[in-house]
């Protein structure tokens, strides 16, 4: 059994077709079928037949009178047009009460009726006169219902791949279920006993090309009002339209005006039908409605974006200077947290962790590192002599001089009080005593101006390395260094001590 006739075959999810249509079609295989013998089955159902009369005085038919009972619809629509309508009210109904989690039953019935009057609507435009217009229309996705019933997951999973690949409905439903709405529902109805005239059609409705030649033209109408309802119902309105103008002009030669007039009237007349159907409708806008609240819109959007590129602007101009203010505030921090206030270089605190990571730095890769400490001679005196304030300018003056003369990779630090300290990476014992004497002669060659009091200052200078040979720790180079500084002190000041080894 092929998978249609699987689905289609004693599946309990799909509905039967209701007695009332039975009969109706019962009576239509017969040869000698009467039209009065339709008209007793159909008004046994008031209802129905009520609906059948409404459906017929809607603009949708036009009418060039009132149709106030059931032999009038007979003689003036013609006893196939009413069945057809009749059966398109009952079949439409087995359908109706079904519901679906993701599957919108409604949408599908909304946008199948706004079909049937796109077709019927087509058909008089173009002066086509034909009873299965409005059935085949109504009816030509009833597939769609059946496929999902049947299987419900796997039409999930077709809506899914659909909505992601963008591919056509039918091909996505070919590839999971081997057959198509198309196929489904002209089959569905088939069995149900509908005639050819019906079933065929929907056969083809989305290749009109396909069909036999002598419903083609039919077929093109189904298509035309599929494309049709999409521009109500359909994602992309203006899209839409823009399709369904195309193949109106292709296959119907209805020029752009005409197509609008009726893509605006099928708005306006579906929404008396769905009534007859029992299906809510809020009043439809027409397309050029949806046009013209969709230009509205946009110029709306195009303030509001204009609105918002200003904003953007003035929120990024805002946010560049609240980064710009932060990075001068962190670097602020960064200079609390590592330099010395008075003389703006290194504190003791980054002197200490640097010492610590450049020694692992020099193990790592066997280089050598020296460091100068030296300490200003009687600085007491300064103090004492010209006051504080004068003994910080001393300090300040010894602080410019090394940030101007050292290099790049030395990291020179105030130790505390009147003592510094400096740190040369890559450098050997002998490299840093010359770079000590330089220092220690140029700072007692400098004369310090002090409210026009002159006076110099001298250092005592310490000097000691770390050999990659001899590995140490930070505090014996510390100890090394400052042993050497205090041997300066102690051979008389303003020199420079070296200490080799820990003693
Ligand atoms: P020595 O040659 O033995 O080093 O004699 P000295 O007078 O320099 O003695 P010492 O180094 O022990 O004294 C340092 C003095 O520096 C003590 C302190 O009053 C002064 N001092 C420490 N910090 C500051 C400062 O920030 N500003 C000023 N003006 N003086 C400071
Ligand atoms: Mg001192």
């Amino acid at each position: 059994m092929s998978p249609l006739e699987n689905l289609l075959k004693d599946d309990v999810r799909l509905p039967s077709p209701p007695l009332i249509a039975v009969r109706i079609l019962d009576l239509v295989k017969r040869d000698n079928f009467s039209f009065h013998r339709l008209g007793e089955i159909i008004q046994a159902d008031p209802a129905l037949t009520g609906r059948i009369l409404r459906l017929a005085n809607s603009s949708c038919y036009a009418m060039p009178k009132k149709v106030s009972n059931f032999d009038t619809a007979i003689a003036m629509l013609g006893g196939n047009a009413v069945m057809n309508i009749a059966l398109s009210f009952i079949i439409s109904q087995c359908f109706q009460g079904k519901r679906g989690d993701r599957f919108d039953f409604g949408l599908l019935w909304r946008r199948s009726v706004t079909s049937a009057v796109a077709g019927q609507l087509i058909a008089s435009e173009i002066g086509m006169k034909s009873d299965d217009v409005f059935i085949t229309s109504l009816l030509q996705d009833i597939g769609i219902g059946a496929m999902f019933l049947s299987r419900r997951e796997d039409y999930l999973a077709v809506l899914d791949e659909k909505t992601v690949s963008g591919c056509m409905l039918s091909s996505v439903e070919r590839k999971i279920f081997e057959f198509d709405h198309q196929e489904a529902g002209s089959s569905l109805l088939k069995m149900w006993g509908l005639p050819e005239s019906v079933y065929l059609p929907i056969l083809y409705h989305h290749e009109p090309e396909n069909a036999p030649l002598a419903i083609q033209h039919l077929c093109q109408i189904i298509q035309a009002s599929d494309q049709l309802s999409a521009v109500y119902y359909g994602s992309g309105s203006v899209k839409n339209a823009h399709r369904v103008k195309n193949l109106l002009w292709n296959s119907f030669q209805i020029d752009e005006g005409r197509a609008m007039q009726l893509i605006d009237a099928v708005a306006q007349k579906s929404d008396e039908v769905l009534s007859q159907f029992n299906i809510q409708s809020e009043n439809t806008p027409s397309f050029s409605e949806i046009l013209q609240n969709a230009n509205e819109e946009l110029s709306r959007l195009n303030i509001s974006s204009q609105t918002l590129i200003i904003e953007y602007r003035e929120a990024k101009q805002k946010a560049d200077k609240l980064a710009a203010e932060l990075k001068v505030a962190n670097d602020k921090l960064r200079s609390v947290v590592c330099r010395d206030g008075l003389t703006g270089l290194y504190n003791h605190r980054f002197f200490q962790e640097s010492l610590g990571s450049e020694l692992e730095f020099a193990e790592r890769n066997r280089l050598s590192v020296s460091v100068i400490m030296f300490d200003i001679d009687n600085f007491k005196g300064i103090n004492d002599s010209y006051g504080h304030h004068c003994g910080d300018l001393a300090l300040q003056a010894v602080g410019n001089y090394l940030l101007r003369t050292s290099r790049a990779s030395d990291i020179a630090a105030r130790y505390g009080g009147d003592e510094f300290i400096i740190l040369l990476r890559d450098t050997p014992l002998e490299g840093a005593r010359i770079r000590a004497e330089t220092i220690c002669d140029e700072l007692a060659s400098v004369s310090i101006d002090y409210n026009g009091v002159q006076f110099g200052i001298t250092g005592s200078f310490g000097v000691a390395a770390y050999d990659p040979r001899v590995p140490m720790t930070r505090t014996e180079l510390a100890n090394l260094v400052d042993k050497a500084m205090y041997e300066s002190k102690s051979k008389g000041r303003n020199r420079v001590s070296v200490q080799r080894e820990i003693a």
